[in-house]
Parts: structure tokens; sequence; C-alpha cells
């Protein structure tokens, strides 16, 4: 089994970043040998430091399916289609974020006022929108594949801006706080090239669980063997076109994360 899990709102609380909560789960799964791949919209550089706070070791899912980083040590043979990077095999599903940056230059005057996003927001204005400290707004800032932009405007308009930018050829996902404008990726694409590499090298077949709060998300656990969608305090857990083995906590966040692995942990998988 693999277990593929979003950071915000889903193993870290949506407000304080704490998983806490989620301690005992994250023990028992540890014991069992069983890898956490943090599934994420954040960066490369907020996971580098977050995943050993966590203690998590294995391999990590950044910008929202972007790149997948695997540690040396997790497979015996090079991944297929992957880059020696800093320390990790890297393969990355989509290009650098300069295309997107242009494009929101460019319907900047149709949404006129209506939004900011991440490079053309201080340090400061980034911590004010996410509540992340001085160090990790930073490293959150450090982008290497999409842009987070931060919708201002009138709620209604939203979803005209969404259609703009898929019509210009973006991809945007909706995460908890920002709509992320990159190219052709996902969290599900990511999961499922994981889990090929993962049966093609140890030639069995693998079960994929994946959580997560959001609607950056409904890929992923649509893509998942088991889905669980975790609760969250602002907004309703994601729609999904599968009914099978799909799970919804009923507590919130990292508490909603420990509930459900607990109960799944206990039953034969
Ligand atoms: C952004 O990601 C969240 C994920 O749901 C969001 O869209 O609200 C990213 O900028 C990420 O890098 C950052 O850590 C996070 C902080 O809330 O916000
Ligand atoms: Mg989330
Ligand atoms: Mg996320």
């Amino acid at each position: 089994t693999l277990v593929f899990t979003d950071m915000d709102g889903t193993l870290l609380d949506h407000n304080t970043y704490s998983y806490e909560p989620a301690r005992p789960a994250l023990e028992a799964l540890a014991q069992q040998q069983i890898p956490v791949i943090p599934t994420t919209s954040k960066t490369y550089a907020e996971m580098l430091v977050l995943r050993k706070t966590i203690g998590l070791n294995g391999p990590f899912i950044v910008e929202n399916g972007a790149a997948v980083f695997i540690p040396h040590n997790f497979f015996d043979q090079k991944p297929a289609g992957t880059v020696w990077q800093d320390g990790f095999w890297c393969k990355s599903f989509i290009s650098s974020k300069q295309h997107w940056l242009q494009l929101l230059e460019q319907i900047k005057a149709e949404f006129d006022q209506q939004f900011t996003h991440f490079s053309a927001m201080s340090l400061k204005q980034i911590q004010h929108a996410t509540g992340l400290n001085e160090d990790d707004a930073r490293r959150a800032a450090r982008r290497q594949y999409g842009e987070p932009v931060l919708w201002q405007g009138e709620a209604s308009a939203k979803q005209a801006f969404i259609e703009a930018i898929s019509a210009r050829g973006g991809y945007p996902l909706e995460g908890g706080r920002f709509i992320h404008i990159s190219g052709d990726c996902d969290k599900g694409q990511a999961l499922q090239w994981l889990c090929n590499e993962y049966q093609r090298q140890h030639n069995v077949r693998t079960q994929s669980v994946a959580l997560g709060d959001g609607n950056n998300d409904i890929a992923m656990l649509e893509a998942a063997d088991i889905a669980i969608r975790i609760h969250s305090p602002n907004h309703e857990p994601p729609e999904l076109q599968k009914q099978q083995q799909v799970y919804t906590s009923t507590q919130h966040g990292p508490a909603g994360w420990n509930e459900t692995l607990t109960t799944l942990l206990s039953l034969p998988i």
C-alpha cells in the first residue's frame, strides 16, 4: 500500500498548519512500513523542510502534481524518465512557470484589480494571505512550475477568471486559499506515475490510498483505489465521480486524517 496525502487542510490544520492530531496514525503507518507520500500544492523548498519535520523520508509530489521527487534509496533502479537533482530523482510533468506569469500579465486588464499573485506580492503580503511565518512564506514563494493567484474580486466573477485561464491553455486548480495556474498536470497523474513505477520495479500490484480536502485533490482521489475525503471547517468536501471505496472523515483536517486512517488500518486491507 502507498498512502498519498494532501498537506494543507488534510494532514495539516488549515489555520495552524499543525499535524499533531495525526501522530497516532502516522506512527502506525510507519510501523507497518507503509510510505506516506505528501502530494501537495507546496513547493520543493517547503517540502524539503516539512517532510523532515513530520518525519517522512519517502517520495513527495509538489506544486499540484507538477513534479515527483524520489530519494535515491527508495527504488533499486533509477526511476524511468527522471533526472538527478539535489539528491533526488526528479520526474517533472510540465515546464517552468514563466509562461503562466506572461499569461497573467495579459489578462490583468480584463480582470482589473480583481486578483493578485505570488510574484506580484511582497513577502509580508504572502504571510498575511497564508498565515505562514517569514521563512515558510519565503519557501512557498520559491515556485518552479506554477503561480498561485489570490482572488480579490467578487466571488461571482471568479468562475469567469477560471474559464479565461482555461481558454488560454492554462489548467487552474483551486486550493484552500489560492487558484494555482500551471500546465497540464494534476495530483492524479503524479500518483498514477509513481504507482506504475512502484509496480514495475517491485513486480507487485500495489494499492493506493489518497486523502484530500479540496478541489485540487479530486484527480488524486479519483485515481486512487481508496479515496478519503477530509472534512474542512470552511468548505464542503470535494465532489467525486467515483462511488466505490470512498470514505469521508467526520473530523476536520489532521484529526480527520487520524480518524479515517486508524479505521482503515483496523480493517483487513
Ligand atoms: C498555497 O497552497 C494552498 C493549498 O491548498 C492553497 O492554495 O491555499 C501554496 O502557496 C503553498 O505553497 C503554501 O504553503 C500554502 C499556504 O497556505 O498556500
Ligand atoms: Mg488541501
Ligand atoms: Mg493542497
